[in-house]
């Protein structure tokens, strides 16, 4: 680290100026979630939204909307990596938080995210301490973890020397599980409980499918309704933050009312799907009267 740590040290000044917001809105997202635990006076939403399709542009139009954070979704998206990376310092750039699902808990994915900038991370299916464990020494620099300090990039998006962004990065990261399977659920306190976790994300579609009601409406399926209630409070009396997907307004709102913080509206998709077939529809259905 001594060998290259004065020319970071004069890139990280360089950058400083244009790029610390990045370190603060990374402070700020975690902030915003602790301000919106049950519990807390006044607490309010941390709403996001997910994108899967590909595009620094596109990724920076959705991101100026005022949503708190964008997911980047390298599991089920058409983004690619080097996509990924030109749409983490996209997002950043409107305040909004750059969040990459990867799609597996594997190490070459997380030092890509993280490596190009990316305020934290959301792990699918996980579904034991272990892997929850693994996935903390992945995201974090030694003492904590494994993670490899060779790329400039995080530390000149954050206007930070590499020491500073060595010294801040296992703090500010966010690490977000999914539990999303019975195994996840079954494990769900001894995962919450794991040191370095910040949030239980619950993704209702797979956690329905993997229960056995794929082919249902998760929201009217009792025993998928109690298993989100049940990671969400285990995600609470761990002292962790919890998430949610939804797809619309009033499903947003009354996972808040319920008690999670950290929720998703939707994404870039459903928008395109839901306005575009209803609008196409209206226009035949006026064109025809
Ligand atoms: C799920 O619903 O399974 C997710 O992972 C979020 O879309
Ligand atoms: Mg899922």
């Amino acid at each position: 680290m001594a060998g290259y740590a004065p020319a970071s040290a004069v890139t990280g000044a360089a950058v400083r100026g244009a790029a610390a917001g990045h370190l603060r809105g990374a402070q700020a997202l975690k902030a915003a979630c602790q301000a919106g635990r049950p519990g807390v006076q006044g607490r309010k939403p941390v709403w996001g939204s997910w994108m899967q399709f590909p595009g620094p542009g596109l990724a920076k139009i959705v991101a100026s909307m005022g949503y708190q954070w964008i997911l980047i979704d390298a599991e089920h998206g058409a983004i690619g990596d080097s996509e990924m990376h030109n749409m983490i310092p996209a997002i950043a750039g409107t305040g909004a938080a750059p969040i990459v699902r990867v799609p597996a808990p594997e190490l070459a994915y997380f030092k890509r995210a993280l490596d190009a900038g990316a305020f934290g991370v959301m792990v699918p299916m996980v579904e034991t301490k272990e892997q929850a464990e693994a996935v903390v020494r992945m995201c974090k620099f030694p003492p904590q973890g494994m993670r490899g300090c060779g790329s400039p990039f995080a530390p000149a998006h954050f206007g930070q020397s590499m020491p500073e962004y060595l010294a801040s990065a296992n703090e500010t990261t966010m690490v977000i599980v999914q539990i999303e399977t019975p195994l996840g659920l079954k494990n769900v306190n001894e995962i919450a409980a794991v040191e370095g976790i910040d949030m239980l994300f619950i993704g209702p579609n797979d956690l329905a499918c993997s229960m056995g009601n794929g082919a249902k409406n998760h929201m009217e399926c009792a025993d998928v309704q109690e298993a989100i209630e049940v990671i969400r409070v285990a995600a609470e009396k761990a002292g962790k933050l919890s998430g949610i997907f939804c797809i619309d307004a009033e499903q947003s709102a009354a996972r808040f009312a319920q008690g999670f913080q950290f929720i998703n509206i939707g994404g870039d998709i459903v928008a395109i799907l839901s306005w575009m077939g209803s609008t196409l529809q209206k226009a035949n259905a006026l064109a025809a009267a």
